[in-house]
């Protein structure tokens, strides 16, 4: 493994990843890739630039109920990040953004899935909805578990706005089928996961902030409740000694190779 990454995480926070399945680096990006990144987010947004999943399409409790009912036009998910456009490609690419994610996964090498996540997550007043808890692996086809998600806020992300909720440890953790619902979403009327769900972390954002999760932890986000639409760009990565399982659609798109060993 390199080891002159950088920016270089503490024993601390190498720590803190493995035990709680997620760490906060502050200030990653900077403010101009920040404007540069809101700026085409927003626009792609307004302007309902293909491919987006809509609030109507999640259809989660309280979604407008189709693309043609009040609001059904509310994005969720700008889709295909990467290929959208260079800010979000060069983001994703970025060096000191795969250190960290290098250095989380133990590999030199660092692939970027085009199938999961690689999107700008939307929230939108009015017409947000909530994400109930979940595994990101829930619907992904890998040879391990192994995966990272970063997550980067492009504004402040709070409580109020419907910021991102996560249960430390969880991705160690292993659940009977009951637990679950039947679309895999932690059930919280079982007395074991409210308890579980009493240690919810709220991960407070502000603009270039990266959320770093493992994604077998469990996370949660409620609605917007402000009048302020809340943007994140989200990609996932995996290192050596893991890829998509050939025919599901996590390899669908190919991969991108997002960092290799620069340093011998
Ligand atoms: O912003 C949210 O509601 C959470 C999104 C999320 O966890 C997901 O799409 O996997």
């Amino acid at each position: 493994m390199d080891t002159t990454l950088q920016p270089a995480l503490t024993p601390a926070q190498r720590e803190a990843f493995a035990d709680d399945g997620f760490l906060v680096i502050r200030q990653l990006a900077n403010a101009e890739r920040i404007n540069a990144l809101r700026g085409v987010a927003l626009r792609h947004a307004e302007d309902q630039i293909e491919p987006i999943e809509y609030e109507a399409d999640v259809a989660y409790p309280g979604a407008p109920a189709s693309r043609a009912a009040a609001g059904g036009n509310t994005p969720r998910r700008l889709r295909q990040a990467f290929d959208r456009d260079t800010v979000f490609a060069d983001w994703m690419r970025d060096d000191r953004l795969t250190a960290v994610v290098a250095q989380l996964l133990g590999s030199d090498t660092v692939w970027l899935s085009r199938n999961h996540h690689n999107c700008v997550m939307t929230k939108t007043p009015r017409f947000s909805t909530a994400t109930a808890w979940h595994r990101d692996l829930r619907y992904w086809h890998f040879e391990t578990p192994h995966l990272v998600n970063a997550w980067l806020a492009l504004g402040d992300e709070t409580p109020d706005n419907g910021g991102m909720r996560l249960l430390p440890g969880t991705h160690r953790m292993q659940f009977a089928a009951e637990a679950m619902d039947s679309e895999l979403f932690l059930r919280e009327d079982v007395a074991d996961n409210r308890e579980l769900i009493a240690t919810a972390v709220d991960a407070e954002l502000a603009p270039g902030d990266v959320l770093f999760f493992d994604a077998n932890t469990l996370h949660a986000a409620g609605a917007n409740r402000t009048d302020a639409r809340k943007l994140s760009v989200v990609a996932t990565y995996y290192g050596t000694g893991n890829a998509p399982v050939p025919g599901t659609r996590s390899a669908t798109l190919e991969p991108v190779l997002a960092r290799s060993l620069v340093h011998a």
